[in-house]
């Protein structure tokens, strides 16, 4: 038993899990990370789904806390793919060390707090026993696969791949009559890939999702040395700035900074001119330009409909235009795709859009998709159909903490958090990136750095002061979590329906789980916590 008892025990192995590591290991303390893969690299490690990318760019999409690291780390496109963002994953688990410290293919099956030792007991699925008494959770946002509700699903004897489990051996689509169920951002970047493969491709899409071009391009490399040579300016403009840790300096060469007005100090003409160049210029930050469309219902309209009449513009056919132009949430509100060339795949004669709004799914046969109107004859099945976002992970692992309350008990109504790194009951457990912080609507790596600095500045706090036990106060819970709604509830993400609401579960409580004040204000909430001797959290 003394073998499997360490000071800190991590659940992952993705990017919140390796920092975590590399932070804990380098204070002397002995920490075990458990992984459920067979290599580290988290949602990067599973979601090999062709056409795969980042959708923040490679020089903000990487760690910040090794300067050597980020030096000799040479990134080749503007938004990396998914092989190499998990070569980059392995490098780090290589370059410091830390595979020594890590179970592979060891998916943890319950933790509990044992309150007379002070400790938690992580058991995993092979019955293997840990003890620490701190655990934290680098668990991921999007590692819950969801399996969609559609009949007979198990009848189909083709080839059936999900996107976010997809195998490590390549995938041929060659000759393939390929169908794909799901139009989020996995659906909408492998259509394109497939599309370029595949004999035919029939896409089944139920709600159409807003997607901006990523215009991504090989990176210059005077350009990368000239932004290598600032680069500490620029991680602390992702650490501070009020948006989404992605950066306001421009990050591609041809760019200049983006400069957000208003909507309402805007004609007509020069808002249409600034999501024009935001459109050319690529990406996500899209939805930054006017920085009023994620709070002004028209500034949100006259962005909604820049985009479809862009939808309009690159797809030939009106009809099936008309039904890539998404109508039932405010855009931004789901999480804004970022494509190549996915809307100008529907212009090729092997590729077919069904509309399950007027041709619903009746069920999956053998052979196929049956439609109400006709049967789709498939030899190879994708389904793209999301995550048990943000709580999945956490609740699927039976936590109990102190006094035999079980994490499922206390989240019922939603998921309960201060600052969404603890939750009141859970002693010694930290999470990264949960609900209730910026986490999903930020750069998650700006965010997954963040939140590890401050779980390791309470961690000296707590032997400074000789502390065993720590979790936040209830008042400060409730407190924060009124915050968190309140700030959703000044901005029109609550509109979308989305997995940030939990809404794509059924079941699942509609609680707006991200922080949408930004990483900025959202880091300066902290400071002014650990600067206060880690007020609303209660130590003994
Ligand atoms: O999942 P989604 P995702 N019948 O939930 C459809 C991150 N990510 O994996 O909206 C038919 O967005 C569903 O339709 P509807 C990113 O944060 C990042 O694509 O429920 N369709 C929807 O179209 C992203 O937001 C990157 O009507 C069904 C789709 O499946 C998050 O992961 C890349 C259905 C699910 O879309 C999740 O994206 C990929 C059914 N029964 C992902 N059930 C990058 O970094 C569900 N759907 C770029």
């Amino acid at each position: 038993m003394s073998g499997n008892q360490f000071d800190v025990v991590i659940v992952g192995a993705g990017f919140a899990g390796l920092y975590m590591l590399h932070r804990v290991l380098a204070t002397g303390r002995t920490a075990r990370v458990l992984e459920q893969a067979s290599d580290v690299g988290g949602t990067w490690y599973w979601n090999r789904y062709p056409g795969a990318r980042c959708d923040a760019e490679s020089l903000a999409y990487s760690y910040s806390f090794s300067s050597d690291l980020e030096q000799e780390w040479t990134w080749s496109e503007r938004y990396a793919q998914q092989p190499e963002i998990l070569a980059y994953a392995r490098h780090v688990a290589d370059r410091f060390d830390l595979r020594q410290h890590i179970d592979f293919d060891s998916r943890v099956a319950s933790a509990d707090w044992d309150e007379a030792l002070g400790s938690w007991v992580v058991k995993t699925g092979h019955n293997r026993m840990f003890r620490a008494s701190v655990c934290i959770m680098a668990t991921g946002c999007l590692s819950v696969p969801r399996r969609p509700d559609i009949k007979g699903l198990e009848d189909f004897s083709g080839h059936f791949y999900q996107a976010s489990q997809w195998p490590t051996e390549p995938v041929n689509f060659k000759d393939q009559r390929v169908g794909l169920i799901g139009t989020g951002s996995s659906g909408i970047q492998a259509v394109p890939v497939i599309a370029s493969e595949a004999a035919e491709l029939t896409v089944f899409q139920r709600t159409p999702n807003f997607s901006v071009p990523a215009q991504n391009k090989v990176l210059d490399a005077d350009w990368v040395d000239a932004f290598k040579a600032r680069y500490s300016e620029h991680r602390e403009n992702h650490r501070q700035g009020v948006g989404s840790g992605f950066g306001d300096l421009a990050v591609l060469p041809q760019a200049g900074p983006m400069d957000p007005v208003l909507f309402e100090s805007l004609t007509a003409d020069q808002a249409r001119d600034i999501l024009e160049a935001a459109w050319e210029r690529g990406g996500a930050r899209f939805m930054g330009a006017i920085g009023d469309t994620l709070m002004n219902p028209v500034a949100n309209a006259f962005a909604q409909n820049f985009v479809h009449q862009k939808i309009k513009d690159i797809v030939d056919d009106p009809e099936i235009a008309a039904a890539l132009c998404p109508s039932n949430h405010p855009i931004g509100t789901r999480r804004i795709c970022v494509d190549s060339d996915y809307y100008a795949t529907y212009n090729l004669p092997h590729v077919r859009l069904v509309n399950l709004l007027k041709d619903p799914i009746i069920q999956i046969t053998e052979h196929g998709v049956e439609l109400q109107s006709e049967h789709v004859a498939l030899d190879t099945l994708v389904i793209a159909t999301g995550f048990d976002a943000m709580t999945g992970a956490l609740l699927s692992m039976n936590i109990t903490g102190s006094k035999g309350l079980t994490l499922a008990e206390a989240w019922s109504e939603g998921p309960k958090t201060y600052l969404g790194l603890m939750s009141c009951g859970f002693p010694n457990l930290f999470m990264i990136t949960g609900p209730g912080s910026p986490s999903v609507l930020s750069n998650m790596i700006v965010s997954i750095e963040q939140h590890v600095d401050f779980v390791m500045s309470c961690l000296e706090f707590m032997v400074d002061h000789q502390h065993q036990r720590v979790e936040p106060d209830p008042k400060s819970q409730s407190g924060w979590m009124e915050h968190v709604q309140e700030v959703a509830n000044s901005t029109l993400f609550p509109q979308g329906g989305s997995w940030y609401l939990g809404a794509n579960v059924p079941g699942k409580p509609r609680v707006f789980m991200p922080y949408a004040a930004g990483v900025g204000p959202y880091r300066l909430a902290c400071d002014a916590v650990a600067e206060a001797d880690f007020r609303g959290f209660e130590f003994a």
